[in-house]
């Protein structure tokens, strides 16, 4: 009965959501987002801006992925995948999650038609090189950092389900990740979670 609705694109940030609703064991339903005209989208009417992730649970309608996985986390507090007890861990969590929303996430833009209207192919193209060299130095900070502990903030949190989408998403367009063993070694430690291979295989990506 208290049963959340997750709207979703295979493998976007709604992937780092669905994995998060697994680790906490919560009920949920998948509806799946069409790609194409927003007017065709069921999200129309549930978030102004037409894109997934969104959650709908206890008649709230939840957009932004750094928003609803704080939401989720909040539902649990035991989960500690934002330890509330802790403000350090809590703030160095919500840093990772602020750095992945506003800086790593948007500079995938140029990929996913955010210069379509430059119009002339070679510049857009131009502009999705940009963007490849301008994530390689955001991807390396995130590599340094998991030099030193196994999970961004320290212990598991909320922050890596929406690093390995993002992982996943450089590895699709191509971003140089060469040399960055650490990342490497967390997406293999990662895809060993049941939890995330469950959620990859609901979604049609293995
Ligand atoms: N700031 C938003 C960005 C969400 C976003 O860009 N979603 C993309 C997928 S990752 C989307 O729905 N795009 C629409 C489409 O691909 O048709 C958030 O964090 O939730």
């Amino acid at each position: 009965m208290d049963t959340m609705t997750l709207y979703y694109l295979p493998g976007s940030a709604s992937l780092a959501v669905h994995i998060v609703i697994r680790w906490l064991g919560l009920p949920y339903r998948m509806a799946r987002a069409n790609r194409g005209a927003p007017e065709s989208r069921p999200l129309l009417g549930l978030n102004p801006v037409c894109v997934v992730p969104v959650l709908e649970h206890r008649g709230l309608v939840l957009t932004q992925t750094a928003a609803i996985l704080q939401y989720l986390a909040s539902l649990d507090p035991s989960s500690q995948l934002l330890d509330e007890t802790d403000i350090g861990s809590k703030t160095e969590t919500q840093r990772w999650l602020a750095f992945i929303s506003s800086d790593v996430h948007p500079a995938f833009r140029p990929m996913y038609g955010g210069t379509a209207y430059l119009e002339v192919p070679e510049l857009i193209e131009r502009s999705r090189q940009a963007a490849r060299d301008a994530l390689r130095p955001m991807f390396a900070q995130a590599d340094r950092r998991l030099e030193a502990q196994p999970w961004l903030a320290g212990a598991r949190s909320i922050a890596d389900p929406y690093l390995y989408v993002m992982l996943r998403t450089a590895r699709a367009n191509i971003v140089d990740l060469s040399g960055f063993g650490q990342l490497q070694r967390f997406m293999v430690r990662f895809e060993d979670d049941p939890d995330v291979r469950e959620a990859l295989t609901l979604e049609g990506l293995t």
